[in-house]
């Protein structure tokens, strides 16, 4: 076997050779990365089984940053309607709802910089009602301070979403009013407290595919590996700085689920946003590559996903269950 085609060693801090070896993966024939990402996935999990989160925004619009992807910022004006943070019962209302179709974890955003001490108490009651429920906690608030995260854990909080979104080079493109590095302390905080992380990013943002390499090795360089990988491709949002952005390729998307997949052989590949405006095929083609996770239900945050229906009759066209 030649050295791309061989098992990449476990994954340590080793920013440059993995990103070269990322870029190696992403530039293989399509079907050798494939096959080399299917391979590890059954190396390491179950191949008919995909787990499934459901999301919900417990506090929408009007978040002060600047991320050109997000509908939620108040710099863009894409007529989203802002709303104080959700009442405890309905989170708890749509969390059982959620379990009663079958979602596994619940994650509950909210669209700030971070949580204030006086925001975070609300969330710390939704934690506990929501893990009662038997549940898999997640939150994702943004930048977290000193304790927060452990009082989260504290709380029953099983997972924390942050994501590093891309490459560092191509990320000023993107963001401006908070940096990579405030990320990467965010990550630690969150190790630190004991919690799992869930760490992704988005593509489709115009980014090459060395900057898709570039965010690749940022997320396997993460000492343990992110537990769970979202993978979003952009869905593009009237009156965000991205919308209008040419679509990426299908096939650049399926090949950064594989390398993904390589490079994280125990993480969960969550094949995340962007799968209402997918094709059903590229979907089979993602779980093929390895993703073995999904955001389960109508809605993301704002914008649309696809019907519990649809996507249960895609699973059984696929052979594909819960897990
Ligand atoms: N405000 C918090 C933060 O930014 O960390 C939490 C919520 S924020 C909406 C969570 C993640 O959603 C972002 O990091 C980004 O990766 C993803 N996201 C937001 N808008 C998106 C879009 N239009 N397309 C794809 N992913 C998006
Ligand atoms: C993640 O990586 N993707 C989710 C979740 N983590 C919080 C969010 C996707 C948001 C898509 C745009 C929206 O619905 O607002
Ligand atoms: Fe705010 Fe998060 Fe959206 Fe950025 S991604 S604008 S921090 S809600």
């Amino acid at each position: 076997m030649n050295q791309i085609l061989s098992r990449p060693a476990p994954a340590a801090p080793r920013a440059r050779s993995l990103r070269d070896e990322a870029r190696a993966l992403l530039d293989l024939p399509f079907n050798d990365l494939l096959f080399r990402a299917q391979t590890v996935h059954r190396e390491n999990f179950d191949p008919r089984r995909i787990q499934r989160s459901t999301l919900l925004s417990i506090k929408t619009g009007g978040c002060p940053e600047d991320c050109g992807y997000c509908p939620q910022s108040a710099r863009h004006a894409t007529g989203l309607e802002s709303e104080a943070m959700l009442p405890l019962a309905e989170v708890v209302r749509t969390a059982a709802a959620a379990r009663e179709n079958g979602a596994s974890r619940f994650c509950m955003g909210a669209a700030w910089r971070g949580p204030k001490a006086r925001d975070l108490e609300p969330v710390l009651d939704m934690v506990r009602e929501v893990k009662k429920l038997g549940l898999e906690t997640c939150c994702t608030l943004g930048m977290l301070q000193d304790g927060q995260a452990e009082q989260l854990r504290e709380a029953g909080l099983d997972y924390y979403n942050h994501n590093l979104d891309t490459a560092p080079e191509f990320y000023g493109e993107v963001i401006t009013t908070r940096d990579y590095q405030d990320r990467l302390d965010t990550l630690e905080r969150v190790r630190k407290a004991g919690l799992n992380v869930c760490c992704g990013g988005i593509v489709g943002m115009g980014e090459s595919r060395e900057a898709r390499a570039g965010l690749l090795a940022q997320l396997a360089g993460l000492d343990p590996q992110p537990e769970s990988v979202p993978i979003n491709q952009l869905v593009q949002v009237e009156g965000t700085p991205l919308a209008g952005t040419e679509a990426i390729a299908w096939t650049e998307f399926v090949r950064t689920v594989a390398a993904a997949r390589i490079l994280m052989p125990r993480s969960f590949v969550r094949l995340s946003a962007g799968r209402a405006q997918m094709h059903e095929a590229v979907q089979a083609l993602c779980f093929l590559a390895g993703a073995n996770s999904i955001f389960y239900g109508e809605k993301l945050l704002t914008t649309g996903n696809p019907d519990v229906a649809r996507d249960d009759a895609l699973f059984e066209a696929l052979g594909l269950v819960a897990g």
